[in-house]
């Protein structure tokens, strides 16, 4: 062979070894995993690092979510989280175990930890959801701190933002980072988490998808489990988490659950203005992940291994 033959032949056999080493990554089942919505790796590996200290799925999804809330570069979740029009960073958050145990914390204020204050709801209260004053009385009352989450770059785009004053929710960039995470824990038990400020610039008082439990998040340990990011209102107006539960539960597979739950969402709204991304996991670990647009991306850690895909979407032309 020649060399410059030898050369091409050994380049392509490598891509291609690690687009089937990649394949057989994605494709690989079992348990423990961890995935989570968008680019999100250092949340997978904090969910992770608490499996492998024996943590259950429900102290490893928290554990994940409270990585991009207390990241002040982020702005879609927690700590420097864009405002609403008032200049309010309001935050919503959910979890839900194996047990069928769900909490929720809606339109709280000055908390760096909403999920941590949702697991207290569910663990500490007869309630699911704590909102706005009360939710903020509840944490206090914990032991959380009151803190000011608006950074001075938040503060920045929001004057900016007040220039034009316009409301657009905007595809895929208003650094979509709100975090779900779904994970098979040590047992094979399904938890899942989501944590957000919710739109950036939105109105005063509006609650998202993300504290909906069945909206942004939803486990059956008999199933498996979804959630959810993007636009939330459309998330509510199709229960999309518990709908892929439940597709899973008549047999579909995690993929064609999310894909059939974009789907219905297509059916019925002018789709082509915003963007939802589903992920779901069965109880084999096997997932799937789907969104409207192009361009919705998630982590999945197996093995010890993280690694960020590109889901599949619907609007291809
Ligand atoms: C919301 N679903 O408040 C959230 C926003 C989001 O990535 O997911 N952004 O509607």
């Amino acid at each position: 062979m020649k060399r410059r033959n030898f050369l091409q032949t050994t380049a392509s056999t490598v891509m291609l070894s690690s687009l089937l080493v990649e394949e057989s990554f994605a494709q690989s089942k079992g348990f423990p995993m961890v995935i989570s919505t968008w680019k999100n790796e250092k949340a997978n590996e904090a969910a992770w690092a608490t499996l492998q200290k024996k943590g259950s799925a429900l102290d490893a999804v928290e554990a994940g979510a409270r990585i991009p809330e207390a990241d002040p570069n982020d702005t879609s979740v927690g700590y420097g989280g864009f405002p609403d029009r008032d200049g309010h960073v309001t935050l919503d958050a959910c979890i839900m175990d194996e047990k069928g145990n769900a909490g929720s914390v809606t339109f709280l204020e000055g908390i760096m930890h909403p999920i941590s204050v949702a697991r207290a709801v569910m663990e500490k209260t007869p309630h699911v959801m704590l909102s706005g004053e009360g939710a903020l009385q509840f944490a206090l009352s914990q032991g959380f701190k009151q803190e000011n989450l608006l950074t001075e770059t938040a503060k920045k785009a929001w004057k900016e933002w007040q220039k034009e004053a316009k409301y657009e929710p905007k595809i895929n960039i208003e650094r979509h980072d709100t975090i779900g995470l779904l994970a098979l824990g040590n047992q094979g038990e399904v938890s899942g988490a989501c944590t957000t400020s919710g739109l950036a610039f939105k109105m005063h008082g509006r609650v998202g998808d993300s504290p909906i439990i069945g909206g942004a998040v939803f486990c059956d340990n008999e199933v498996g489990g979804a959630c959810a990011t993007g636009l939330g209102e459309f998330v509510m107006k199709t229960l999309g988490s518990f709908l892929i539960v439940e597709l899973m539960r008549n047999g579909k597979s995690p993929q064609k659950a999310c894909e059939e739950a974009i789907m219905r969402i297509v059916k019925r709204y002018k789709y082509k203005e915003f963007q939802i991304g589903y992920l779901a996991i069965d109880k084999k670990g096997q997932y799937g992940a789907y969104s409207i647009q192009k361009g919705f991306s998630f982590t999945l850690t197996k093995n010890g291994v993280t690694k960020v895909f590109e889901a599949d979407y619907y609007m291809k032309n």
